[in-house]
């Protein structure tokens, strides 16, 4: 006797779209046959796609950033909002502070998330500080503890690190297999065109795009990859957006460097033009890398398509608009150069790419599958628990349905921003039911789980870093 049998629908994982019965028990999925026998409870799926549950391998919340600035989610509104997007597990960052632990600043977020979270959850590092003590003590036990990756940043004062400490980064992540995340934008280039701008009085939200040109991502991108293969260690280049920083990691994979390559909705839906909006309306789609333009698109589309990305994450990382604590803090009304950095996305992530993508014929379900879930769990050591269907896996689940139509407004969303960038947009395509581990977590809309629904997720090693994907 199963738990519950999810009945008619059409499952679809990251190779197979197979019309099949879905058999839970326990919290994960049992069997799957044309015509399961009796369950305590089912659901009928007709019409509607049975996928793995979304993950959402780059996410951002409550991370300090800056004077005074808070984000606009915690881990309850950041969970709940990947939740009603069609999620059930988040990788959110756990930020080391200068001159602290990795210890202690993990001690920090799991604190903060402790019964708090509605999916599952699993932290990469970021490490600001490498001394020999993290590098060599600390770093080695956090990834025999499950915190296999880390990502580090070529930009942000008090962020970013140099090229002898990204260096000796990765030389320590090739010891101990952890996989390491690279942000690719050449921080003393964007701090003299930050210096341009000023003098000649450019302030506005569109100056952050162009102080931050392609030729800084491109440059940094290159330089993070030539590091990685001085030291002989794969690296994720994430957030990627345009041509010359994904012809960077063709290039590289060409040199036989083992790199994966990630991209963003932002960009593939907005533009440089959108933080040229009225007023400071435009602070509204200031992140980094900036939008680019409809070249930049295109060719982020065609890295979906053929393959040089591998993941397609949100980079949710909100602030408020109308707040002194976001967007609109008294400084940023002087200069773009002190608007938080980031925008929302976790909810709609998984609605745009099925929308634009699927439904436009640029990418089949499949590949949807593995951009959206799959090809995560793979890669940060996850998997097959997570990311696919298959007798054995956790029964995290989105119940899809491909015809339902919604214009994307902020109203509907769960997130703790008080705007989304994609207001107005149409989309087809939407979760109407979510399962985690088996239990029905939204439906319709609805929730049906409790903050601390969500487990914390400790992470094999990355295959692509060495480790092998768990047996049974
Ligand atoms: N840029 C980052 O590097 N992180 C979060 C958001 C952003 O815009
Ligand atoms: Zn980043
Ligand atoms: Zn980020």
């Amino acid at each position: 006797m199963f738990d519950l049998v999810i009945r008619g629908g059409t499952v679809v994982t990251a190779s197979d779209t197979i019309r099949c019965d879905v058999g839970i028990r326990g919290g994960r999925i049992t069997a799957l046959a044309e015509h399961l026998g009796p369950a305590l409870d089912q659901i009928d799926a007709t019409g509607l796609f049975v996928l793995p549950g979304g993950i959402d391998s780059h996410v951002h919340i409550a991370q300090p950033s800056g004077d005074g600035i808070v984000m606009a989610d915690d881990f309850e509104s950041g969970t709940r909002s990947a939740l009603h997007g069609g999620n059930t597990t988040v990788l959110p960052f756990c930020l080391q502070q200068k001159g602290q632990s990795l210890r202690e600043a993990l001690a920090g977020y799991h604190a903060l998330a402790e019964g708090r979270c509605l999916t599952d959850v699993s932290f990469h590092l970021i490490v600001t500080d490498p001394t020999p003590a993290v590098l060599g003590q600390e770093l080695p036990a956090l990834v025999e503890d499950g915190y296999t990756s880390l990502k580090v940043f070529m930009t942000y004062e008090g962020l970013r690190l140099r090229d002898d400490e990204i260096l000796a980064t990765l030389d320590a992540a090739r010891s101990t297999g952890a996989l390491v995340m690279v942000h690719c934008e050449n921080e003393d280039a964007i701090r003299f065109l930050i210096g341009k701008h000023e003098e000649e009085g450019r302030l506005s939200p569109l100056c952050h795009a162009t102080s931050r040109p392609i030729a800084a991502e491109r440059e940094a991108t290159h330089r993070a990859l030539s590091l990685a293969e001085i030291v002989g260690v794969p690296l994720v280049i994430v957030h990627v957006s345009n041509r010359e920083a994904m012809e960077e990691i063709a290039r590289a994979r060409m040199r036989g460097i083992r790199v994966a390559g990630e991209t963003c909705p932002q960009y593939l839906m907005l533009t440089a033009d959108d933080l040229d909006r009225d007023g400071w309306e435009g602070a509204k789609f200031v992140c980094s890398p900036p939008p680019r333009d409809a070249a930049s698109q295109a060719a982020c589309w065609q890295g979906l398509e053929q393959g040089i990305f591998d993941l397609y994450s949100s980079d949710h990382c909100p602030f408020r608009f109308d707040d002194p604590q976001g967007k609109l803090n008294p400084k940023g009304t002087r200069s773009f150069r002190w608007v938080p950095n980031g925008i929302p996305g976790v909810e709609t992530r998984l609605p745009i790419l099925f929308s634009e993508g699927v439904m436009k014929n640029r990418i089949d379900i499949n590949r949807f599958v593995a951009l959206t879930a799959t090809n995560h769990a793979k890669l940060y050591g996850l998997y097959p628990r997570k990311g696919t269907i298959a007798v054995g896996s956790d029964a995290d689940l989105a119940l899809w349905n491909p015809r339902e139509r919604r214009v994307v407004t902020n109203d509907r969303l769960h997130h703790g921003a008080d705007y989304t960038p994609y207001e107005g947009l149409e989309v087809q395509g939407w979760p109407v039911m979510v399962l985690l581990r088996g239990q029905i977590a939204m439906r319709d809309g609805e929730e049906f789980v409790r903050p601390g629904a969500g487990q914390y997720l400790p992470r094999q090693r990355s295959p692509m870093a060495g480790g092998s994907p768990a047996a049974g």
